[in-house]
């Protein structure tokens, strides 16, 4: 089951952009499908949710809720 992440802060393309760019630096990623607001995120076994999370974080937006 791909995790949902609900996320702040982001309001435009570029945000999408940026979050796509720190969602590469998590590895066991398989698919990361991003919008405004919020990314769905498939990964390969077990996903990382804390490391998706910093990623996101450090790159500037706030995770609100992951499920
Ligand atoms: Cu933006």
């Amino acid at each position: 089951m791909p995790t949902t992440f609900k996320i702040s802060g982001m309001s435009c393309g570029h945000c999408v952009m940026a979050v796509k760019k720190a969602l590469a630096g998590v590895p066991g990623i398989s698919e990361a499908k991003v919008e405004i607001g919020s990314a769905v995120i498939s990964a390969e076994g077990a996903l990382n949710v804390e490391a998706v999370k910093a990623a996101i974080e450090d790159a500037g937006y706030d995770v609100v809720s992951a499920q």
